[in-house]
């Protein structure tokens, strides 16, 4: 496009599905009600308020577990195609194990399915989006092996009660965030160590991941259904023109999502080389016996290659990388590993993350990244999103949307990368993590102060409605005669 042309107006094609997305612990609520287990993130905010940025926990967050024929009314309202929504492992299995099913928790899910069947909407369905059942992390969580075991257990109940009704599934959401803040960082289960416990974790998830899709091909092939993974990769721009720059970047890419993707998407499967080359030196420098990042059998890497139907890709923003200092602690980090400088143009416009700002045509370099290193993969975008302050004319969302629309319009029809499907994060306002109730990011506004919790649409509501019902970026949005109480 050349910059004195009209922006033409940019449609997708007739089947291209758009959709919301939510997740258990962010929305449901009801954390102890009905034979709920405890989860990693209810034992956290519980005993750490303070850790939190408002101080609040998601006891009730927007009471989806009560409220969530409504939310299935405004995604009805909106005119997706789909919803994607997580299951809580401790509601369907208190302990973790299967020795004890939860009826009640199965029967929410089977309520939420039929409440989107009824209304035309597909369910997608993420089966672990971070609420990790407190009694597994009393074993030691995602740093213990077992736990691969535990989750195809657990990943079995799903299939054999919702594989009739869902065919989209996502086994994990963002194993870079629940290892490296989670395992490595401030995040549930909280005080652990980076450069240790986060690749554990890694490890123990693309374990898990695989013997699930594995344990999917084997007992459910009669299902019509596919599995994916969600991973989360912000685009990672070099800071500078330089080589060293450029390399810096390209580290940060495979250490960021390589560490997730290239055991699962690439020719040769297990950890991207770089990763493997810097974790073990370092570990050796630091005087350890052996690598802190663990090696997969060659029965692991065969299993773990290749075990996806498609891709889900999480991308909300953009960071400038350069190269590190080349020095190390003596105390190991994953930081320290990747050994590049990442910041943001304090240029580019602020949101209200801190780690958020807007840089649109990061998303189109991400995409054609993804297409040239994995050999173009089927992707469909998990999460895409943007929190401001709180009010109906959120003219910035509005601005925030289309922008990213028409990268990812440009990444698939001029650059052909192989994208079905796009979704929005998130429906409505909801529990964002260590911000507590502070950062919103729905096309919903939630009303926390009134007694029902009250979901209105904003204007990027009535903008992304229009957007899923014609498959088209309106050219001649109206942003002042929306009446978006209706
Ligand atoms: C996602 N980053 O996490 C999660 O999947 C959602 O649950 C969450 O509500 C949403 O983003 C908004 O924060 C991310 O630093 C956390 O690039 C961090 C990043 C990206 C996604």
């Amino acid at each position: 496009i050349r910059a004195h042309e009209a922006t033409p107006k940019q449609c997708f094609s007739n089947l291209f599905p758009f959709g919301v997305a939510s997740a258990a612990f962010q929305t449901e609520g009801a954390w102890n009600v009905s034979g709920k287990g405890e989860s990693i993130w209810d034992r956290y905010t519980h005993e750490h308020p303070e850790l939190v940025f408002d101080h609040n926990n998601a006891d009730v967050a927007t009471d989806s577990y009560h409220k969530y024929e409504d939310d299935v009314k405004i995604a009805k309202q909106l005119g997706v195609t789909f919803y994607r929504f997580s299951i809580s492992w401790p509601r369907i299995l208190p302990t973790g194990l299967r020795n004890k099913i939860n009826e009640d928790g199965l029967k929410y899910y089977h309520n939420v399915i039929d409440a989107l069947l009824r209304e035309n909407i597909v369910p997608v369905v993420t089966m672990y989006h971070w609420d990790l059942p407190q009694s597994l992390q009393d074993l030691g969580g995602w740093t213990n092996p077992t736990i691969a075991e535990y989750y195809v257990d657990y990943a079995r109940v799903l299939f054999e009660n919702y594989g009739h009704k869902v065919n989209t599934w996502l086994t994990f959401n963002e194993p870079l965030s629940f290892c490296h803040d989670g395992y490595g960082g401030y995040d549930a289960p909280g005080s652990r160590s980076s450069g240790f416990e986060d690749y554990l974790c890694g490890h123990n998830v693309l374990r898990a991941h695989g013997m699930t899709f594995r344990m999917f091909q084997r007992e459910f092939s009669h299902l019509k259904a596919s599995v994916g993974i969600t991973l989360d990769l912000s685009w990672l721009e070099p800071a500078t023109t330089s080589a060293d720059d450029q390399e810096a970047a390209e580290t940060a890419r495979q250490f960021r999502f390589g560490w997730f993707s290239h055991p699962i998407l690439s020719k040769e499967g297990d950890y991207p080389r770089v990763m493997r080359e810097s974790i073990d030196r370092n570990s050796k420098r630091q005087g350890f016996f052996r690598s802190r990042l663990p090696s997969f059998t060659p029965e692991e890497v065969d299993m773990i290659k290749n075990s996806y139907h498609f891709l889900g890709l999480n991308h909300y923003t953009t960071y400038l990388v350069s190269k590190g200092s080349g020095k190390i602690s003596t105390k190991p980090s994953f930081d320290d590993d990747m050994g590049v400088k990442i910041s943001q143009n304090p240029s580019w416009p602020k949101t209200n993350s801190t780690w958020l700002r807007v840089v649109p045509w990061g998303f189109r370099k991400t995409l054609n990244w993804v297409k040239n290193s994995f050999n173009n993969p089927l992707l469909i975008i998990t999460e895409n999103g943007v929190p401001f302050e709180a009010g109906l004319q959120d003219v910035k969302r509005v601005n925030y949307i289309e922008a990213y629309l028409r990268s990812l319009h440009d990444a698939i029809y001029k650059d052909g990368c192989n994208v079905f499907g796009y979704t929005y994060w998130s429906l409505m306002d909801n529990y964002e993590w260590m911000r507590g109730y502070s950062e919103r990011f729905g096309l919903f506004e939630v009303d926390y102060k009134s007694s029902n919790l009250t979901r209105s649409a904003r204007l990027s509501a009535a903008f992304y409605s229009t957007v899923a019902r014609t498959k088209c970026i309106p050219d001649n949005f109206n942003y002042y005669n929306y009446d978006v109480t209706k």
